[in-house]
């Protein structure tokens, strides 16, 4: 967090340094700055949390931390949640992620103790092939403790990116708009009836179909055109050698919209340049639920567009139509968009219905649901202990956590009836790939405060340049040492997959695990990926995905590493061009 989301940290360590301060329990291989900030920090072995989370319940059951009042009242599923997580005694949860029982007793005695709990989970924890069934043994914490819907108490499942939040809400990524339900008809005809089209239209007949599938169905032939906006693919994809391949294919008819001439860019047919935020109005939505006005501040270059604008030249053009010949979609700027979208969100969680631009320029910054009967927005949800849960309500009638199966309508009708929130238990699954004797490492890879993913605009700004200019590779004090491995030495990490040669940086990592940042790839390097000399962490990691979330497994891949040699200094990559020089449009 202290990287990663940093003004959040900045009034966590406010809080640390003033009076009556929180306890804190860190979970991450790494020695972070939130491990050293920490009362308590527990470094397990990567893909290892629902291990350690069934040890932690196993510990609260067991020593009467459940909140029974709490519990009866507004769960379901306790009981199977005790059975699973019975199996798993600190010891043998100790035993799995490499660490000493009493930490987690000690972790169970902290979490169990405290009055307020506030739980949060990112990267660590979803990039992992058990990623939805971890994270949801956290959510199960947090209600058998009772520490739902008031001061200082709950769970926060982060996003990472200040619009993550708006894709989930609006159906941008492959869900239904408002958090409706694919698999429930009538969610469907209330799209159909305000959109104005046929239900057929609106792919329904099975669950959305996810991006890695989606790669997997270009690579195989039968998806033959892709448009990719704001985001940049043959960089931050598992597996590159594959994704360049997969996006670089003449059968794919490839459209990229970006601002910045990124990697993927470099493999379009068609590049669409995009007017960046500054350049446009808009309204962002955080992981908290505020809804904030964003208004355009400068004219954007060139003939860069904004992406609602692209998206609406390219329906006309097409001729969308709706049921009564009209132009679909209806709206035609971001205000009449949002007002379309209020229409859409009436009656479903994040319901906007009380929010105007006209508010949001008086007091931006409004938390959903904002409704008529509720115009100053909703600080707190779940107060009542009630949820959205309901069969005919649900977003989601979920998955299997071991399979990823979903579950059925009438499946979920038995097992939750009155939509109260469902404690699910997970028994843990080792990673895919683990350690040998040819890879015997861990390899995870994450962030550093000084750069957004691929660095498009960072990367572009000579004071983060400078603080963060080229990858390096994080080793503990054991490790290095067996490697013969000094401060500054190159070293080349490798897995099936590639290799990456990177500056050894010496400590604050568990031993047997290895960190690399993320955020290297190639616009900047001169040379072409796929050589000596790769640098993107993702020349390394796998094709593969959580079965219940989708989300691929960047933090686990078994590696190897090797010593090159000395770094001659200076060893900063090219200077970058200035950004007008580079700027696409
Ligand atoms: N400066 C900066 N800030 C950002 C971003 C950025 O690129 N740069 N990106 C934003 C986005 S989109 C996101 S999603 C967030 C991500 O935010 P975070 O999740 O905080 O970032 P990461 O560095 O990906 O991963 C966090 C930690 O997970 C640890 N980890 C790895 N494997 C495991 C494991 O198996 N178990 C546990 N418990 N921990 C493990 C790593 O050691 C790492 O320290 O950051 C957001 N904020
Ligand atoms: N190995 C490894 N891989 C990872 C991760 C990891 O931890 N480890 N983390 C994963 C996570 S959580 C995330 S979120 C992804 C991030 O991966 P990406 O989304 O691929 O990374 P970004 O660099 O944020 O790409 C955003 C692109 O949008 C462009 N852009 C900026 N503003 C606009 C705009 O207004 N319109 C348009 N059209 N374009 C714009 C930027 O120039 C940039 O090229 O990476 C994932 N990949
Ligand atoms: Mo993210």
């Amino acid at each position: 967090m202290a990287e990663t989301q940093a003004v959040l940290w900045t009034r966590i360590l406010d809080r640390l340094a003033g009076p009556n301060p929180p306890s804190v329990l860190c979970v991450d291989p790494r020695d972070t700055p939130v491990a050293r900030a920490a009362t308590l920090h527990l470094a397990p072995l990567p893909g290892t949390n629902v291990a350690l989370m069934n040890g932690i319940l196993h510990e609260i059951i067991e020593h009467g931390r459940v909140d029974r009042a709490y519990v009866e009242r507004c769960t379901v599923g306790y009981d199977d949640l005790a059975a699973t997580v019975a199996d798993y005694p600190p010891e043998r949860a100790a035993e799995i992620c490499g660490l000493d029982p009493g930490e987690i007793r000690e972790a169970a005695r902290l979490l169990g103790s405290a009055d307020r709990l506030l739980c949060t989970v990112l990267q660590g924890f979803y990039q992992s092939h058990q990623a939805s069934a971890a994270a949801v043994q956290v959510n199960n914490l947090v209600l058998l403790r009772g520490m739902l819907g008031r001061p200082g108490a709950g769970v926060l499942q982060m996003n990472g990116q200040p619009t993550a939040q708006n894709t989930r809400e609006c159906g941008a990524d492959g869900d239904l708009t408002g958090f409706r339900n694919w698999a429930n008809d009538s969610h469907v005809a209330e799209l159909a009836a305000l959109w104005n089209v046929d239900a057929g239209k609106i792919p329904h007949y099975g669950p959305p179909t996810h991006l890695m599938q989606m790669l997997r169905y270009a690579e195989t032939g039968t998806l033959r055109f892709l448009w990719v906006s704001a985001t940049n693919p043959a960089v931050s994809l598992p597996e590159l050698h594959r994704i360049r391949s997969i996006l670089d294919s003449s059968r794919l008819f490839l459209v990229v919209q970006d601002a910045f001439p990124t990697e993927t860019a470099e493999l379009a047919d068609v590049v669409l340049p995009a007017a960046m935020w500054g350049e446009k109005t808009g309204t962002f939505t955080n992981v908290d639920r505020t809804v904030h006005l964003s208004e355009k501040a400068v004219e954007p270059p060139g003939q860069a567009r904004p992406d609602l604008d692209v998206f609406l030249d390219y329906a006309r053009r097409m001729d969308f139509r709706g049921n009564d010949g009209e132009p679909f979609p209806q709206w035609h700027d971001p205000e009449s968009a949002f007002e379309a979208w209020k229409r859409a969100s009436a009656g479903r969680p994040c319901d906007y219905s009380g929010l105007s631009y006209a508010k949001l320029r008086e007091v931006s910054g409004v938390q959903w649901p904002c409704t008529p009967d509720s115009p100053h927005g909703t600080e707190r949800l779940y107060a009542d202990g009630k949820f959205f849960a309901q069969p005919g309500y649900c977003e989601s009638y979920g998955r299997d956590l071991v399979t990823g199966a979903p579950v059925e309508p009438t499946e979920y009708r038995a097992l939750n009836p009155d939509g109260k929130a469902m404690l699910k238990g997970a028994e843990y699954l080792p990673p895919h790939e683990t350690p040998d004797e040819d890879h015997p490492f861990f390899l995870v890879n994450g962030r550093t405060i000084h750069h957004f993913h691929t660095r498009t605009k960072t990367g572009r700004t000579p004071e983060l340049r400078a603080a963060a200019p080229e990858v390096w590779l994080e080793v503990s004090e054991r490790d290095a040492a067996a490697a013969g491995l000094a401060e500054g030495d190159l070293a080349e990490v490798s897995t099936p997959r590639g290799a990456v040669r990177a500056r050894v940086r010496i400590g604050g990592i568990r031993d047997g695990v290895l960190f690399l940042p993320f955020h290297y790839g190639y616009w900047d390097t001169g040379h072409p990926a796929g050589k000596d000399g790769d640098r993107a962490a993702n020349e390394l990691t796998f094709t593969d995905w959580d079965p219940v979330s989708k989300q691929p497994l960047f933090k686990t891949a078994a590696a190897a590493l090797r010593r090159v040699g000395p770094v001659p200094a200076p060893a900063a990559g090219p200077v970058p061009a200035t950004v007008d020089e580079e700027v696409v449009r």
